[in-house]
């Protein structure tokens, strides 16, 4: 495949499992579709019982003595909107170890560098590849992110990773392949940076431990 004819492929569907990062956001997100579905819900439901209940029958007043609701409404509202922020709190800490970088031992660290236009990724072994990313199965992989020019963004879109590369600046990223394979045009630049924006496109591959630590790995046999 051209490093340019599989661009507009769509990367969801390509993996047969899902890797934990992406179970972890995805849950995270259907914690918020579903609050704000129901949210959605009530409201329009309340707004258009209040359009029908509340018309105007032709009084030229307001219509006076309003039921009541008093403190057991506030109550119910009050816990209503507790139990909602509980679950969206917690469901959006307990996102943040995707955020945080994993300091346990057994993972690898690979430093990328965006230039005008492509990656340069360097391995442990001090090994530097422009073009392509190759990483370990089934391993945490650390990516430290910088640029040489100007700010782009590193991003794998199968995985939802995304991180910007600065200048001057290293920010990290990680993820865990559980498969491994050849996964075309899967990294790309998500900071439009400028007429060779669009080019910034890389293939990852994920190898087998020992395969990796053979060729890339600080430590060679
Ligand atoms: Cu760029």
């Amino acid at each position: 495949m051209g490093r340019f004819g599989a661009s507009f492929l769509m990367y969801s569907g390509v993996l047969a499992a899902t890797p934990p990062t992406v179970a972890t956001w995805t849950r995270v997100y259907d914690v918020y579709l579903t609050l704000g579905v129901g949210t959605a819900v009530v409201v329009i439901s309340a707004l258009l019982y209040a359009v029908v209940r509340y018309r105007s029958r032709g009084q030229k007043e307001p219509v006076q003595g309003a039921k009541q609701h008093g403190w057991k409404a506030v109550l119910a509202i009050v816990l209503v909107m507790g139990v909602i922020l509980a679950i969206a709190g917690s469901q959006t800490f307990a996102g943040f170890t995707n955020i945080e970088i994993p300091n346990s031992p057994g993972t690898v660290t690979v430093s990328v560098t965006g230039f005008r236009w492509g990656w340069n990724f360097t391995y442990p072994d001090g090994q530097y590849v422009i073009g392509d990313l190759t990483v370990p199965v089934n391993t945490i992989v650390i990516l430290n992110i910088t640029s040489s020019d100007v700010y782009h963004t590193f991003g794998i879109a199968m995985l939802d990773v995304k991180e910007d590369a600065i200048p001057g600046k290293v920010n990290q990223l990680w993820f865990n392949m559980t498969e491994m394979g050849n996964y075309t045009d899967a990294i790309r630049c998500y900071q439009l940076c400028g007429v060779g924006h669009a080019f910034m496109i890389a293939n990852l591959t994920v190898v087998s431990q020992s395969q990796w630590n053979a060729t890339f790995g600080a430590q060679k046999g």
